[in-house]
């Protein structure tokens, strides 16, 4: 059997007699093992007695031919190199033997990623993205990058961080919203893998001030069902992705996964409405569903087997300008993809006409003149098109069962977290 070097860190040390069993936790979930006996490499036993837990170290060593440990790979070590030791005892136990509370581990989460159950959620997290980017690769989509400073906010003024720009007012991009629709003058699938900055006011488990959006914009569409097929379709090849390359992060999180069953359920704004308000909710028909009903309906569908469902048709009068109106002016192409009582992702097909476009940015209030950058986009053969954002951290959330938003991003920015 050939030698391996492994690099990492110490996160478990256990002496019984003259044995030292020493974990060392490095890219993978299940850390290695090393078993050091007294007799049989007494020099590598003295340093063994030396080091302890959060030594940051490589081995050189082979896996031992018997395996007793259930926890990880067991080497008999050749070599060990120390490269930094603790100069304190460690703040949080990157075992996880004892738990911590989320702000701690929100706090030293950059070491507790040496904890396996820590690492296994951002592992995922990498799968999620490198899943969604192989599939717009296959579906013929090119990946963009648009701005992150912007004079004009997407989706309304109220969640805007205000920066200074020179001598001008600007703002950080709530979404690339105006931008991938610009980009529909010139190309026919585009998409950008996002931050998103909103002044979200209020604490709570599903909102972030920075989060990250998965977001689409496909052109020459033929109706708002060719954007759900591709989320739908997205959705899809990531779970699978995630359920193929990931099985023991998934086992480490006791995470509950299965691949979903499609076509996922389209269900009407209306008849949302009027299930809810069967179960006795007061429910308007011109706003978007409030938290509980999201969550209610959540319980409603999952009661019918349908964990992920759109939901389609929002009225005009709860949404962004920009979605395209059904005849009758009172409803919209926009939807929402649900994911077991959580929004994940909201988008549509949207108002692709240069005299209706400019109608509704009128009728909802806004001055066009902020807007012309984005309505010049409209004048030469824009074609039908529509798109959406998707929550990375949301759908992380909901894959894994995490209780809050702020297990499924490394660094957490909300209303009082500005560092680390
Ligand atoms: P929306 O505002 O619904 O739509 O955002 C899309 C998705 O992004 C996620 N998300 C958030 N996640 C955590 N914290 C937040 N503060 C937060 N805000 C949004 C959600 C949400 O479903 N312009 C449209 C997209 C489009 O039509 O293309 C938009 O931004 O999962």
């Amino acid at each position: 059997m050939g030698l391996k070097r492994i690099c990492g860190w110490i996160i478990r040390k256990k002496s019984i007699g003259r044995i030292i069993i020493i974990e060392v936790s490095s890219d993978s979930v299940k850390p290695s093992v090393l078993v050091l006996k007294e007799e049989r490499e007494p020099e590598l036993f003295k340093l063994g007695m030396e080091i302890d837990i959060g030594t940051a170290l490589c081995f050189e060593g082979e896996e031992a031919p018997e395996q007793r440990s259930a926890r990880g790979v067991e080497y008999i070590a050749r070599k060990i190199e120390v490269y930094a030791k603790p100069i304190e005892p460690l703040p949080v136990d990157t075992m996880g033997k004892v738990p911590a509370l989320l702000d701690t581990r929100i706090k030293y989460r950059w070491l507790l990623v040496r904890n396996p159950v820590e690492k296994a959620i951002f592992i995922i997290r990498n799968s999620l993205l490198n899943a969604a980017r192989e599939y717009f690769s296959k579906n013929g989509f090119i990946e963009v990058q648009t701005p992150k400073i912007v004079a004009a906010g997407a989706e309304g003024g109220a969640t805007l961080f205000k920066i200074q720009y020179f001598e001008n007012d600007a703002y950080l991009s709530q979404s690339p919203q105006l931008f991938k629709q610009m980009l529909m003058a010139g190309f026919t699938r585009v998409y950008e893998i996002t931050p998103y900055f909103r002044a979200e006011k209020y604490n709570t488990t599903r909102h972030l001030n920075e989060s990250w959006g998965i977001d689409v914009e496909q052109g020459f569409i033929n109706s708002v069902e060719d954007v759900l097929q591709t989320l739908e379709n997205l959705i899809t090849y990531i779970i699978e992705y995630v359920l193929k390359n990931n099985k023991e992060e998934l086992e480490i999180l006791g995470a509950t996964l299965k691949k979903p069953s499609t076509p996922f359920k389209r269900l009407k704004f209306q008849e949302a409405v009027d299930i809810l308000r069967s179960e006795g909710l007061e429910i308007s028909e011109t706003e978007d569903l409030s938290d509980y009903a999201e969550k209610k309906l959540g319980e409603i569908m999952a009661g019918k087997g349908y964990e992920l469902y759109f939901i389609v048709g929002f009225p005009w009068a709860s949404t962004g300008f920009y979605y395209m109106r059904d005849e009758d002016g009172v409803y919209t192409r926009k939807f929402d993809l649900d994911y077991s009582g959580l929004e994940i992702a909201s988008g549509g097909q949207r108002e692709h006409r240069y005299e209706k476009l400019l109608n509704a940015l009128k009728e909802k209030g806004l001055n066009p003149e902020n807007f012309s950058f984005y309505l010049e986009a409209f004048k030469y053969g824009m074609p039908p098109h529509g798109g959406f954002g998707l929550g990375v951290e949301r759908l992380l959330m909901r894959m894994l069962n995490l209780e809050n938003v702020r297990e499924a991003i490394l660094f957490v920015r909300d209303r009082t977290r500005l560092v680390p």
